[in-house]
């Protein structure tokens, strides 16, 4: 062979080995990617993907967990209310898009596309009811919330009130205990004689009410009353006495009466005039209302129409201050028909709704004081047409019989529209409150239980028989059983 055959066979020779270790690499290289499911540096390099065997190899591997969408919204009825149903069936849809070959079991067959609309219809009309009767749940639920609160409001309210009514009861019997001793201590003893209504009750009757504050012209009426009803129904027992009793001086004490402050505002004040005699509580009891009057949301100005006695005026000033309200003073000895005077005037500049006058306190036997009296009176009137609007009679029930007297002198020299009976707290003569009212006809608009800024009460004719007559009645009721 020549030099040049042999380089040919050589060459030759060569290229066949070649061939064979590139056949033998490709073949390892296949036969490693399928050994390593396709995850190896192989599969990345090998560029002919075969789709056929991907979704072989993919469909031998387990399932997937359950879309978590679908699964885990199944439960929270609220949440798949919302869900709108074009977006459930999208998901149904991509599912089996995205996952070829891996879930085909999970895959809803393809709807008939005619169905699928009412399917759907249906669908979005069942949670469109559903989502409406929830809806109307929670409005249930909430209402019957609301009701229950609102029970339990008007239960409290209630409750305050009761509270409140027994914490005013209390403090009239508190006040009115001494009166309560006096007058009817002595007729739980009548009553207390047996059940039966004698002529002998109603001369045990006729002996304690006659020597009461009631007053004789009172205690004569209210007997003659009795007597008359006894003969008519002829009362069974001393309770239906005393219930008689009880229901007849009621009568006598609830007078019609406007609350004291009402109609009262700024550019047309209500003017009260306070009149009484020496002592009695006057400029006390002015400033008692002028705190109460403040506290109903009045703007208060106060006439220091008592320029007689020495601190009167300073009295009125320190009421002024514990109140809240303006003092007008005078000069000393000035006349107090002028102070009074410019009291009403400064009191309608300054915008007040009440406006409340003090006098000096005067004996009711003294004529030239009480022709005073009558010129205040008619002063403030040309201060403003038609003050005072009312003149309040300031009577001291410790004095018992006496302020009967007095309130018929006041009365007939000033247009006197209401009285207030102070000091109950320290006297067993509050009798005379029917007294007053019976002979009088004057309404008793306050009673004065204490020395303190409170002590003032509006007088009511059912809370005062009742703290009356509280004790009494016990004792009645003892005696029956
Ligand atoms: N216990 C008790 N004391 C009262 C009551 N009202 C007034 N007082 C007292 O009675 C006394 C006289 O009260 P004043 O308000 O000064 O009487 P007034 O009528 O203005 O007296 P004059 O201006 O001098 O006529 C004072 O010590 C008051 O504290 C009351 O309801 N109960
Ligand atoms: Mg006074």
């Amino acid at each position: 062979m020549t030099e040049g055959g042999q380089a040919w066979l050589w060459g030759a020779i060569g290229l066949v080995v070649l061939l064979g270790l590139g056949w033998a690499i490709t073949a390892t290289l296949r036969a490693r990617r399928r050994d390593d499911g396709g995850e190896g540096w192989g599969y990345q390099l090998d560029t002919a993907y075969d789709a056929k065997e991907e979704a072989k190899r993919l469909s031998e591997q387990p399932d997937p967990p359950p879309d978590p969408v679908v699964e885990e919204k199944g439960p929270e009825p609220e949440q798949k209310q919302v869900r709108a149903p074009e977006q459930s069936l999208s998901e149904s849809a991509v599912v089996p898009q995205d996952t070829v070959g891996i879930r085909v079991e999970d895959v809803e067959p393809e709807p008939d596309p005619e169905l699928s609309d009412e399917a759907r219809r249906q669908r979005f009309e069942a949670e469109k009811i559903a989502r409406r009767e929830a809806k109307a749940e929670k409005r249930r639920i909430r209402e019957e919330a609301a009701e229950v609160a609102a029970a339990q409001r008007l239960d409290d309210l209630e409750e305050d009130r009761q509270r409140f009514e027994e914490e005013r009861r209390q403090a009239f019997r508190l006040g009115l205990t001494k009166t309560r001793e006096g007058l009817l201590g002595k007729l739980g003893g009548v009553f207390g004689l047996g059940t039966q209504v004698t002529e002998a009750t109603f001369a045990e009757l006729e002996a304690v009410l006659f020597t009461s504050d009631i007053g004789v012209r009172t205690a004569d009426r209210l007997l003659t009353k009795l007597r008359e009803d006894h003969a008519a129904k002829s009362m069974k027992n001393q309770g239906e006495l005393l219930a008689g009793l009880r229901r007849e001086i009621e009568a006598i004490l609830d007078l019609e009466q406007t609350p004291l402050f009402s109609g009262g505002e700024p550019g047309s004040p209500k003017v009260i005039m306070v009149v009484g005699v020496n002592g009695v509580g006057k400029t006390t009891t002015i400033g008692k209302l002028a705190h109460k009057a403040i506290a109903e949301g009045h703007k208060v100005l106060v006439g220091a129409g008592d320029t007689f006695r020495a601190a009167a005026v300073e009295q009125l000033e320190v009421w002024g201050e514990r109140s809240g309200a303006t003092v007008v003073r005078g000069k000393a000895q000035a006349d107090p028909s002028s102070v009074l005077f410019s009291a009403v005037q400064k009191g309608c500049e300054q915008g007040a709704s009440v406006i409340i006058c003090d006098t000096a306190g005067r004996l009711h036997t003294r004529a030239e004081l009480m022709e005073e009296l009558k010129k205040m009176h008619r002063v403030m009137g040309k201060a403003l047409p038609g003050a005072p609007h009312e003149v309040l009679l300031v009577l001291d029930a410790t004095v018992g019989q006496n302020a009967i007297a007095q309130a018929r002198s006041f009365k007939e020299a000033v247009e006197v529209t209401g009285i207030a009976l102070t000091k109950l707290d320290g006297t067993a003569r509050g009798g005379v409150i029917a007294g007053i009212c019976d002979e009088m006809g004057v309404a008793v608009r306050f009673i004065g239980v204490g020395e303190a800024m409170e002590d003032l009460r509006v007088f009511d004719a059912g809370d005062f028989v009742d703290a009356l007559f509280a004790d009494a009645e016990q004792m009645v009721l003892g005696a029956d059983h």
